[in-house]
């Protein structure tokens, strides 16, 4: 019995030690990051998680979770590394010196993980010093907690002896202060970016947006808002954690390609003349009948502008954009330098950009899926060649040329809303650069019935549409399926093939089911 009882004991304070010394490791390495502007090697390990992790998971996760598929990452990399580290240090009260060496290699992977990052490998103070400190710090405290067994000497593997509690308190205390320190100071330096947009004011636009026609948005219960704030705005990206960025040392260099390579300041840019439009940008991971798409009003200056400035070199095609956080993307230079509104924007429906949406500078292409033209904390972009560019999306199967698909969803009402009288169905439709020309709908097995169009803005938004349905009039009861199209100006109706995302955007009809009564 009492054996038994010794046993569960240590294990307990086996684990716990184990979760004590990874929590010193986890706070070192986050107080170093902080202090020298890196990434903590935890963070990095979920950034590499992300990297390795197969396009099909990827897909469903951001699918099945949406935006919470980062948090979902972090907390499952975190149980994961909490479980290994009390199975280590249960391993530490019966065999420490095994257990040192996995606690060293484990910590070795995740600094592997800040070093070798997706857009190669950079050996930099800031990307090796927190991982190596993370390293010595929880190898060393382990070895003390292990220690305080050690000590009283246990006879045999099984025997649990009463340990030394003032070296085990002494150890906790070490690790838990260095956890708090850490994770204070990466909260306190991680606001970073939220102090510098605050202290942003933006210019007015020298090309202000039309006003916003009449008739753009219909009062209909439950149909996407017209404009999108910034609030509710969609969101994909893969940073674990929002790039801090400080506008003031924020810089963007242009080159590759070009006759001058240029530099340019967020004053710079504040400088030159600002154009505001409104643009719907949309994720090419949208599903039939999915909400990532947007519209908002951007402030900034033309990429048209930018890139005359630097002079492209004929042969050049493509411009390969890396943002703060190592995301590349590769975009057509024809759709930086035609006569679309391609923006390099700093604001977002007034305000300085969310941190969220790209702070303090992000690329907007209209008509083009946001992973081939909508780079977020964008600071470098270089001229180049579609034969020659290998971004992060392309690597992973998706497409480097992505127009945007016409696409049509239905809002309102419900799936198997009950549904009597005269019923407003209603949704919106989008095909950027080239605008909807109409919206139809197939009610059961009537024929395809005609929409009613809100009036368009620009063809680079969406537009809202509704048909008034009377049921009762076309003799339709029960179960009674609504599916949708939308026709472009060119003439091109959507396909009911139903494709998925990758590789280059889903097709195929929204539908649902109302229940006439
Ligand atoms: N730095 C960075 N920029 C990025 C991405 C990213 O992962 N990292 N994702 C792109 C994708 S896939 C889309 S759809 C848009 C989304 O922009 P939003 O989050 O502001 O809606 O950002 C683009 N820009
Ligand atoms: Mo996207």
């Amino acid at each position: 019995m009492l054996r038994q009882s010794r046993r569960g004991t240590t294990v307990l304070w086996g684990a716990l030690a184990g979760l004590l010394a990874a929590a010193g490791g986890v706070g070192a390495s986050m107080l170093l990051a902080a202090l020298l502007g890196g990434t903590s090697s935890a963070y990095a390990l979920g950034d590499r998680v992300i990297q390795f992790t197969p396009g099909w998971l990827k897909d469903f996760a951001v699918e099945k979770l949406g935006e919470k598929d980062k948090l979902v990452l972090l907390i499952s990399v975190f149980a994961v590394v909490a479980i290994l580290s009390a199975l280590v240090g249960v391993l530490a009260t019966r065999r420490l010196v095994p257990a040192l060496v996995i606690t060293g290699v484990l910590n070795l992977v995740a600094l592997a993980s800040a070093i070798f990052t997706s857009l190669g490998v950079e050996i930099t103070v800031a990307s090796v010093v927190p991982g190596l400190v993370a390293t010595v710090v929880s190898v060393a405290l382990l070895w003390l907690l292990g220690r305080s067994w050690r000590r009283t000497g246990g006879s045999g593997a099984s025997a649990p002896a009463g340990f030394d509690r003032r070296v085990f308190l002494g150890a906790a205390l070490a690790s838990g202060g260095v956890a708090v320190v850490g994770g204070g100071a990466s909260q306190f330096f991680g606001k970073a970016g939220e102090a510098s947009r605050a202290d942003v004011t933006l210019p007015a636009a020298t090309t202000k947006a039309k006003p916003i026609p009449r008739g753009t948005a219909l009062d209909i219960k439950g149909i996407t808002p017209y404009m999108t704030p910034n609030s509710t705005f969609y969101r994909v990206d893969t940073a674990l954690q929002v790039p801090q960025l400080d506008a003031d040392t924020w810089r963007l260099r242009i080159h590759g390609m070009v006759d001058n390579e240029l530099q340019l300041s967020f004053r710079d840019l504040l400088d030159m003349d600002l154009v505001e439009d409104r643009i719907t940008l949309t994720c090419v991971s949208n599903q039939v009948g999915g909400q990532y798409a947007g519209n908002a009003t951007w402030l900034g200056v033309p990429m048209k502008q930018i890139l005359e400035r630097v002079g492209v070199r004929s042969g050049s095609d493509a411009m390969v954009s890396t943002s703060a956080d190592d995301m590349t993307i590769t975009t057509p230079v024809k759709a930086l330098t035609d006569d679309r509104n391609a923006l390099l924007a700093v604001g977002m429906n007034g305000q300085p950009l969310p941190l969220e949406h790209g702070f303090p500078v992000r690329m907007v292409v209209p008509g083009l899926y946001g992973f081939v033209s909508a780079t977020k904390w964008v600071t470098d972009m270089e001229l180049t060649t579609f034969s020659d560019a290998s971004t992060y999306w392309t690597k992973r199967g998706w497409k480097d040329q992505a127009p945007i698909k016409t696409f049509s969803r239905i809002d309102t009402p419900a799936a198997f809303s009950q549904v009597s009288g005269e019923v407003p169905i209603a949704g919106v439709a989008w095909a950027q650069e080239r605008g909807i020309e109409k919206v139809e709908l197939k009610i059961g097995d009537a024929d395809w019935v005609e929409a009613d169009l809100a009036t368009e803005d620009s063809i680079d938004n969406w537009r809202q549409w509704v048909y008034r349905w009377k049921p009762a009039e076309t003799g339709q009861s029960g179960n009674v399926s609504v599916q949708v199209r939308a026709t472009d100006k060119t003439g091109y109706t959507q396909t009911s093939d139903r494709v998925p995302p990758r590789p280059d955007g889903a097709t195929g009809w929204d539908s649902r089911t109302l229940v006439v009564s």
